[in-house]
């Protein structure tokens, strides 16, 4: 691995990292970590549908004409970027992916979630590293949110539409808690006015201790309206994160949570591993399902060797 071409932001030196760290190789990122921290991160959530990567798409767009670089990392089935399972893929994402300065990642939703965050946030690093100004991750957010995405991002963006009981839906499933950005996509349809307004209004209900209270703007993405506004509330709250010294405070956050993600994965492995041996296992389940031993004294005595 060219480390110096990753570095440089070589697409195909990228793909080949993104590859062997997906496969749990993680000596690349020891390598370039020290070169990671620079890129913005932002996460885009809400419900299937909701032009999320339509957005993303025009956002990298625009981005681009002002010559930055952009990393995306898709975890949505239905995403185009992950293959494309919807219709009309082609002409929502043109030709991005192939474009210099945007690297395009999907990650399939399957497997356990744990490996799934692991490698959003592995991936990211690589994006990181290879020079990446911003790193959008897109992630359907519908009550079971597949990965807390605002443990991962600097700026939260949720994505809903008019259609109605959205606000409602929203606030059940915990978007409203994470948003930073609200955004009322496909406005061109009925009902945008009346979703903005009560999101406001929860918005306003909120403690206002935080700080920010988060925007709420009107898109219709495909027709690339409100996108401009979108990139100067991303701009506006990275400003706001910069002054509070919010910034640093959550990315100390994310390296915390980060080491005990590690240290907790390294813990369990070995103990399924090397501390509940197969075989002594079966005996113990055994004696338990006779009741000539009970669980608890026997989960003492598997532990009592580790403390
Ligand atoms: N009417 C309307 N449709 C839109 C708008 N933005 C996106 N769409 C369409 O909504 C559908 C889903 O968009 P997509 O970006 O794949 O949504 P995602 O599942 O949230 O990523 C596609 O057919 C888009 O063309 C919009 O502003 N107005
Ligand atoms: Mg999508």
């Amino acid at each position: 691995m060219n480390i110096e071409k990753l570095l440089k932001g070589d697409k195909r030196t990228l793909a080949r990292a993104i590859s062997i760290v997906e496969d749990g190789d993680t000596s690349i990122l020891r390598k370039i970590y020290q070169h990671t921290g620079h890129a913005y991160y932002v996460g885009i959530t809400g419900p299937p549908g909701a032009g999320k990567s339509t957005i993303v798409g025009k956002l990298t767009s625009k981005l681009l004409e002002r010559n930055k670089t952009i990393g995306i990392i898709a975890i949505d089935p239905t995403s185009p970027f992950s293959g494309g399972a919807l219709l009309g893929d082609r002409i929502r994402m043109p030709g991005l992916a192939t474009k210099e300065g945007v690297f395009i990642r999907s990650m399939a939703t399957r497997g356990s979630l744990g490996g799934l965050a692991q490698a959003t946030k592995n991936v990211a690093l690589l994006f990181d590293a290879a020079g990446m100004d911003y790193i959008f991750v897109e992630t359907v957010g519908v009550g079971q949110v597949e990965l807390d995405i605002a443990e991962v991002c600097d700026t939260t963006v949720v994505a809903l539409v008019p259609e109605s009981g959205d606000s409602i839906q929203a606030m059940k499933a915990g978007l409203l808690e994470i948003a930073d950005i609200i955004v009322v996509n496909k406005s061109d349809r009925d009902g945008a006015d009346r979703i903005v307004t009560e999101l406001r209004f929860v918005s306003e209900l909120r403690d206002k201790s935080q700080g920010w209270e988060y925007p709420v703007i009107k898109t219709t993405a495909r027709e690339d309206k409100g996108i401009d506004k979108l990139i100067s509330l991303i701009d506006s709250h990275e400003e706001y994160l910069n002054n509070t010294g919010s910034f640093e405070q959550a990315r100390r956050q994310r390296i915390k949570l980060r080491m005990q993600e590690l240290v907790e994965d390294k813990i369990k492995n070995h103990i399924k591993k090397e501390v509940i041996k197969p075989e002594v296992m079966e005996k113990l389940v055994e004696k338990i399902y006779t009741r000539e031993k009970d669980p608890f004294q026997s989960a003492e005595e598997i532990t009592s060797s580790l403390f």
